[in-house]
């Protein structure tokens, strides 16, 4: 049996509007806020370069429920390469672009099948080998429904069957409204492949058969780091292999910079700019904060002597408008924390309790901000990452807070 080749890709979050990316220059600014297109763009050119036999879209294909005008002529663009390139599309509809949304319907052509909001199947025909897709999108905002009940098991083992879902795995309660599934769930269905969306972070919960997130097309926000793409695939009865693509036109990320022996600005600046200069090496244009390790008091003195306002803006002037453009969005002298002072006993022992909390605990704790009827829709999942983001940033504050008193 042959074996097919596809592009797996999810969340394109097109027209995503960038909002709080105060101070950055307006046609950087502009930039970015056509970043999301930029990457849907280098996806459609990779496409209609190497035709796939076909291409999957999970969801979440726009930002907005309102689905903007501009970001749906777009999409309908790059499904008309697709088109003429004789290459089919698979898609379906996440939560940020559900069904009962306000939008303005545009046709897409005759080569893209959309999946209504049941489970239902689109057969396409390989190179004379069957392939069934599964998929649904959400007729609403929250899905609570375990739809992967829905789903069929696989048949007739001559075909291949791909399921696509755009959920997150059960037992995170704040996911708990995304189709929630498991794992076995998943297995049970005795697919070859499964297509996921909605976790913007690339990753893999099973090998064989491949149970895929690609993450998003492009990072929207500081959480949202590193290079994002999709994978090409290339898909037999026997083995699978995930070839992952880089479309991101502007890469969100966070930097070390090592003090170490810094007594004087210039040489700071410098460091500065071979950290720059080595990350837009490897990922082109960037927004990045800048975190300074090793300060050792000697540094940290110099640090002192003028706001942190102060020793961005003369970095960022330093460093100017070289191409490609990295925009410094933050720095931070986390290790100053780390100097003489050791944490009180206070900072201590609220910081081990902070430590102690479980995901319940968590919840319990943000549960009005997540909660929030109207602030919600602007949260992503709380990941562990998140996490740990969070007792990081809260023991340095206390610490700041409370040996400055002392
Ligand atoms: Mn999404």
């Amino acid at each position: 049996m042959s074996s097919i080749r596809f592009i797996h890709t999810a969340d394109l979050h097109l027209d995503s509007p960038f909002k709080g990316m105060t101070g950055l220059p307006v046609d950087r600014l502009n930039n970015l806020r056509d970043s999301t297109f930029t990457a849907f763009n280098k996806l459609i050119e990779h496409a209609v370069k190497t035709k796939p036999d076909f291409v999957l879209i999970a969801g979440d294909i726009y930002d907005g429920e309102d689905r903007s005008l501009r970001a749906q002529m777009k999409f309908r663009e790059g499904m008309r390469k697709l088109d003429a390139a004789s290459i089919p599309a698979v898609i379906s509809y996440g939560n940020h672009d559900h069904l009962d949304g306000r939008w303005t319907r545009f046709d897409l052509p005759p080569n893209v099948h959309v999946f209504n909001e049941n489970v239902e199947a689109a057969k396409l025909s390989v190179n004379g080998q069957e392939v069934v897709i599964y998929g649904f999108s959400y007729k609403e905002r929250h899905i609570r429904d375990k739809v992967i009940d829905w789903y069929p098991v696989a048949e007739h083992h001559d075909a291949f069957h791909i399921g696509m879902l755009h959920g997150s795995l059960a037992g995170d309660e704040t996911h708990a409204v995304y189709a929630p599934f498991t794992k076995s769930e998943l297995l049970a269905k005795q697919y070859d492949y499964w297509a996921l969306g909605h976790i913007h972070f690339r990753q893999q919960l099973h090998e064989e058969p491949p149970i895929v997130y690609p993450g998003n097309l492009q990072g929207r926000h500081r959480n949202e780091r590193g290079a994002k793409g999709f994978y090409e695939v290339e898909l037999s009865k026997t083995s699978a292999s995930l070839h992952f693509v880089a479309t991101s036109a502007i890469v969100f990320d966070r930097l070390e910079v090592s003090c170490s022996g810094i007594r004087h600005a210039n040489e700071w600046l410098t460091a500065c700019s071979e950290a720059l200069e080595s990350f837009s090496t490897r990922n082109g244009a960037g927004i990045v904060e800048l975190t300074m390790v090793d300060v050792d008091n000697g540094t940290a003195d110099l640090f002192s002597q003028s706001p942190e306002e102060e020793w961005l803006e003369v970095l960022r002037d330093y460093i100017g408008e070289n191409e490609p453009y990295v925009w410094i969005q933050k720095i931070a002298f986390a290790g100053q924390l780390n100097l003489s002072i050791a944490p009180g006993a206070l900072v201590q022992s609220v910081a081990d309790m902070i430590d102690g909390w479980t995901i319940d605990d968590w919840k319990d704790v943000l549960k009005d901000v997540y909660q929030h009827a109207r602030g919600v829709k602007y949260l992503d999942v709380l990941s562990e990452e998140e996490i740990a983001d969070v007792k990081a940033g809260a023991t340095a504050l206390l610490t700041a807070e409370i040996t400055g008193l002392e």
